[in-house]
């Protein structure tokens, strides 16, 4: 019996190695901008991921769709070897080191990176000391490093949903908060928590970013915000759909500051009371489209161990009723899934989906859907719960 555990145990560690291996080769990629190669290891990664049981021979794989000669390649050494060579040279490279490190800074995307590891920057003590001259999420990203790059539980995530819809009910009494993103879809952990806001009523959204934020920010709950505003008109005329996957809602980007007693965090929210009248005309001088960084709860000196609280990203997304159910769906994910049902509605039915609408090319005009079993209808899918999205 323990023999065949054993043996077991390690068809299953070769079947998570070579997925591991994929999806390393595919984070390599999107941190070194080459998108393409990305999606492709990541599509391969997946097809590993979907397979019913451990594979123990290349001969199992014919046939399978995604699976390129490198992909294969990776594969065979991780069956042949334990561990792909190219995966493990690569994790010890100063490049991928680099990359990892720089892109870990809130703020840093893959472009910046790549050129400050060209100006020979590959620490963040190398960047500090670097004299760049780093913008305010930057700044941020650079200060709460640690805690932004420590995943985010379940548990903490209900905690920051707990006050987000204390907030958003306190100013918009009937405004709905969903929680998207991996969260939605099962995952016990996430890198961020990612919220949509919308209200019964359509119009009634309008204005409701600007209070919600004004109130976090009063109650000391941000360290860092951006928020930008919704540029976004479904025309008659014409699809007017975002040319990418970037959407265009009102989206407020911040760094939320949680409390380590949280789901206590009455105390937090009961140091000021929640329902004044400056708040609910939510004039308070927020200033949208712009950053701003809270000084207030910086703590100079202070031991970051022993603080009483987390940074965490939180992100706020702003919909209006009628495109909510394409905001719910677009912003669960994942992002393969995503992509490939963006793909299924292109090219299998002629049709332009995006967070906001979905545009049938054929027929010339938009597809109404109040949920997203709807939009699975429109597009002749069966409706895939978030739980199997996490391809
Ligand atoms: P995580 O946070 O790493 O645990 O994983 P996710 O799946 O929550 O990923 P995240 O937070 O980057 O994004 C959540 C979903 O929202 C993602 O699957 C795709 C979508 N999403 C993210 N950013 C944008 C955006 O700018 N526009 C649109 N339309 N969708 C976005
Ligand atoms: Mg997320």
């Amino acid at each position: 019996m323990g023999g065949k555990k054993e043996s077991v145990q390690q068809l299953d560690d070769t079947y998570s190695a070579s997925q591991d291996a994929l999806s390393l080769l595919a984070e390599n990629a999107e941190l070194s901008d080459q998108d393409g190669r990305g999606v492709a290891f990541r599509r391969a990664a997946a097809v590993m991921k979907s397979l019913p049981e451990p594979v123990t021979s290349m001969t199992q794989l014919r046939g399978l769709p995604c699976l390129g000669e490198h992909s294969l390649r990776v594969i065979r050494d991780v069956l042949e070897n334990g561990a792909s060579r190219e995966v493990e040279s690569m994790k010890q490279s100063k490049q991928y080191k680099a990359l990892k490190v720089l892109t870990g800074v809130f703020g840093v995307g893959a472009k910046t990176a790549a050129r400050w590891i060209r100006e020979g920057i590959h620490t963040l003590h190398q960047l500090r000391n670097s004299g760049h001259t780093l913008n305010r999420a930057q700044q941020a990203g650079l200060e709460h490093y640690d805690d932004l790059n420590q995943q985010v539980s379940k548990a903490e995530a209900e905690a920051i949903q707990q006050i987000v819809e204390e907030v958003v009910a306190s100013v918009l009494p009937g405004a709905k908060v969903t929680l998207t993103g991996g969260f939605r879809r099962g995952k016990l952990m996430g890198h961020d928590v990612d919220f949509l806001i919308t209200h019964p009523e359509e119009g009634k959204e309008v204005g409701l970013m600007s209070k919600v934020v004004s109130w976090l920010e009063s109650q000391g709950f941000l360290l860092y915000q951006k928020t930008t505003r919704n540029s976004y008109l479904v025309s008659d005329d014409s699809p007017a759909l975002p040319p990418s996957n970037m959407d265009r809602f009102e989206r407020c980007l911040s760094i939320f500051k949680l409390a380590q007693d949280q789901p206590h965090r009455a105390k937090q929210l009961g140091a000021l009371p929640l329902d004044t009248a400056e708040h609910r005309r939510g004039d308070s001088g927020l200033q949208t489209d712009q950053d701003s960084c809270s000084q207030r709860i910086q703590t100079p000196g202070g031991q970051e161990d022993t603080k009483p609280w987390r940074a965490v990203r939180v992100d706020l997304v702003v919909s209006p009723i009628s495109q909510f159910a394409f905001a719910v769906l677009g912003w669960t994910g994942s992002k393969l899934f995503e992509r490939e049902l963006r793909r299924w509605a292109g090219q299998e039915k002629a049709m332009s989906l995006s967070s906001h609408a979905l545009y049938d090319n054929k027929k010339r005009k938009y597809l109404q859907a109040s949920s997203e079993e709807e939009i699975f209808a429109h597009l002749d899918l069966e409706f895939i719960p978030p739980s199997e999205r996490n391809a």
